[in-house]
């Protein structure tokens, strides 16, 4: 059986989706593609030889063809489709953040238990990454004990067109907070921002409630590259993200390796398991990945973050109570 996949946002992000979806994916077909931009839809999705094209979100939903939906528009607009495609009864995986705020996430968390079944996928992609995968399972392993501290640096080369005042945590730093809990399996209890010189240069802090402790450096003007680095320390050893490169270079008395000018390059084979890995649970009626409640308390988190910012203050992170459908 081929699901039919109806695209929501055909910007950077979901263009590469399409290509992903038409060239990698198996058991699922791009039938309908929509985007502000009417032009951009209909050149994606002739590239990916969707049939139909767009600018109406809500059509692409309802369109009979589509059995699944993945949205990659603007993270303001995230609430809005999610609950169309909850209306719907179509699973949906949606790009991070869920939404910018804790509320809209809660909103969905609600429509999602009135229907009873886990319909709703977030795009944290990390946890489909063959690294991050490695990490954990080294971790899970036992031999290196308990987790204490988890170093993370999330450097873009340069802010990203589309970036507002606060994306650097709604839509950067949300990664490492899922990444976070994934890898700890804790929840997050409290906060502090650090500023630098530069705004676009922070140190994050998050405290976990098994009491581990987690630094972020997020740089959203590297310059040199996207750089993504992760080491876990633990009890009896550490485990750390290997340079993501195929070759090192030596030269004239320097080695080196060349940096992914962005995150599509550098996460290009997670998002292709992490769709497949969709697909195929779609298939199978069932979810994968990051849910709506992980949605939400990523969202949580990086309020109390933008609280802490504004303040200079470290921050308590408090979360509703878990419901069963998320256990
Ligand atoms: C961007 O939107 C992403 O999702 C990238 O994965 C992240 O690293 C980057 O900082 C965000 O701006």
């Amino acid at each position: 059986m081929t699901i039919g996949i109806g695209l929501v946002g055909a910007g950077g992000m979901g263009a590469d989706h399409a290509r992903t979806i038409a060239r990698h994916v198996a058991g699922a077909r791009l039938v309908a593609v929509a985007d502000a931009d009417g032009d951009r839809a209909r050149q994606v999705a002739a590239e990916t030889g969707a049939a139909r094209s767009g600018t109406d979100g809500h059509a692409v939903i309802g369109d009979p063809e589509v059995a699944a939906v993945l949205i990659a528009s603007p993270d303001y607009t995230h609430a809005d489709f999610v609950r169309a495609c909850l209306g719907a009864g179509k699973p949906v995986l949606c790009e991070k953040p869920l939404a910018p705020t804790p509320a809209e996430c809660l909103a969905l968390i609600e429509a999602e238990r009135a229907l009873g079944r886990r319909l709703i996928q977030v795009g944290y992609m990390r946890r489909f990454d063959a690294g991050y995968v490695a990490m954990k399972q080294a971790l899970s392993a036992g031999e290196l004990g308990r987790a204490l501290l988890l170093h993370c640096v999330h450097r873009n080369a340069a802010a990203p067109s589309f970036f507002e005042s606060g994306m650097i945590i709604t839509n950067s730093a949300v990664h490492e907070i899922d990444i976070a809990r994934w890898l700890l399996g804790s929840e997050i209890v409290r906060v502090q921002v650090l500023r630098t010189a530069s705004s676009e240069l922070l140190m994050v802090l998050l405290e976990s409630d098994a009491g581990q402790i987690v630094d972020i450096e997020l740089f959203m003007s590297a310059t040199y590259g996207y750089d993504i680095r992760g080491e876990l320390v633990c009890e009896k050893g550490t485990v750390s993200l290997a340079a993501p490169a195929d070759v090192h270079l030596r030269r004239a008395g320097t080695q080196s390796f060349a940096f992914a000018p962005d995150w599509r390059p550098r996460f290009a084979a997670a998002y292709r398991t992490q769709l497949q890995a969709w697909i195929d649970a779609v298939g199978r009626g069932r979810s994968i990945g990051a849910n709506a409640w992980d949605g939400y308390a990523a969202a949580a988190v990086a309020a109390v973050c933008l609280e802490s910012l504004a303040s200079g203050q470290p921050a308590a992170v408090r979360l509703e109570s878990r419901p069963a459908l998320y256990a």
